[in-house]
């Protein structure tokens, strides 16, 4: 088991996660997700012995790699380290850790960067997805500055932009446009993130709260995993009390000009913005006639741009619909601005294996 892994930590959107080379780490998915736990300070809610930021937003891992499929350049495979269990888990996507995958597949040298602007097609291992991610690579170095400003995240970096070519699955996880769970309407979606969308006032809420009033409100978690519970079945996830899916939207009427405000629950803590995935799924829901979000957004008529307010600001994704042979919604393109950058490039030293037994606490 290595003492020492090569690291690169990087900010990508509006979260922060670990980057590896597949090959620095074991190959074994038990082992490495041991080493990985580790490294992050796992299991600890303040994760205060490894790199770990004590939320979920902060305790993510990148694993990279070259990619064998004829369309992607590298393979890209996301970890949620689990902050206060012993568990990592690969069931769930990360849009704004991809941000930081084209930039670490040049700086690792797995991509040769363009003289300008380099592109990097990825293949998101944990769903078989594929995205390009395009950025500025001056002099064919990874230029992290610009001017490109997203929510969330103090002043400002140089833009990444990040397509992903029509969806391979359907948007209707349960077949329904909308769904009784727990007594409460629903619309499951999923456009890269099995989301249940939910209007807030359906669970006494405004949907404009902060997410640490969300948080404090112990009633309300108890609602959300009752529903969420329900809808992981109906949407076939299975018992889905110990995975981070499906994620949770309240929705209510914009307020900052976008076309929705929202609050999302991943799926215990709140988001303070709203994931790239759980974006693109809650735009392609706010699209879907008949569903909970079509009732409270106000769309821009002519425009594939959805802007979705959050409890920091507001996330612009394109988002276009079509439709199945069976007659069912389908995403045909969506594509986001993200920023990403490099923050430390060394070597992590992982946690002992055995932490010391007793001494004081
Ligand atoms: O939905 C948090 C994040 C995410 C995921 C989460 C994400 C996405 O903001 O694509 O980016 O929903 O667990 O990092």
């Amino acid at each position: 088991m290595p003492t020492q892994v090569r690291c690169l930590l990087m900010r990508g959107g509006t979260s922060k996660g670990a980057y590896f080379l597949a090959d620095d780490l074991p190959a074994d998915p038990g082992t490495r997700d041991e080493l990985l736990l580790r490294i992050m300070g796992s299991p600890d809610e303040r994760q205060i012995d490894g790199l770990g930021g004590a939320h979920p937003l902060t305790s993510k891992v990148a694993v990279v790699s070259p990619s064998s499929h004829p369309d992607a350049d590298v393979d890209y495979l996301f970890l949620q380290v689990v902050v206060d269990r012993p568990e990592v888990t690969d069931c769930q996507n990360c849009g704004n850790i991809l941000a930081g995958v084209g930039p670490f597949a040049v700086e690792r040298g797995l991509v040769p960067a363009g003289e300008e602007r380099t592109r990097v097609r990825i293949r998101m291992v944990n769903s078989g997805d594929l995205a390009t991610a395009t950025f500025r690579t001056p002099g064919r170095r990874v230029d992290y500055t610009g001017d490109a400003e997203i929510s969330g995240v103090p002043g400002t970096a140089a833009p990444v932009v990040i397509e992903f070519p029509p969806g391979a699955g359907e948007l209707l996880p349960t077949g329904k446009v909308r769904d009784v769970v727990d007594g409460v309407r629903v619309t499951c979606v999923d456009n890269g993130m099995p989301t249940v969308l939910i209007a807030a006032t359906d669970l006494l809420v405004t949907g404009y709260e902060t997410p640490k009033d969300l948080e404090e409100d112990v009633a309300l978690a108890d609602r959300l995993q009752g529903i969420r519970l329900a809808a992981g079945r109906l949407m076939g996830l299975g018992d889905v009390s110990d995975t981070t899916v499906p994620k949770l939207t309240l929705l209510a009427p914009p307020r900052e000009g976008g076309a929705v405000s929202t609050r999302t629950f991943i799926p215990v803590r709140c988001h303070t913005s709203i994931g790239v995935f759980g974006a693109a799924s809650v735009a392609a829901g706010l699209r879907i006639d008949g569903g909970v979000g079509a009732e409270l957004a106000e769309l821009p008529p002519d425009s594939d741009r959805v802007r979705i307010e959050h409890p920091t600001g507001f996330l612009d994704i394109e988002s276009t619909l079509g439709t199945t042979p069976q007659g069912l919604p389908t995403a045909r393109r969506t594509a986001v601005v993200r920023t990403a950058r490099k923050i430390f490039d060394g070597t992590v030293f992982p946690r002992p294996a055995a932490p010391p037994q007793g001494g004081p606490r």
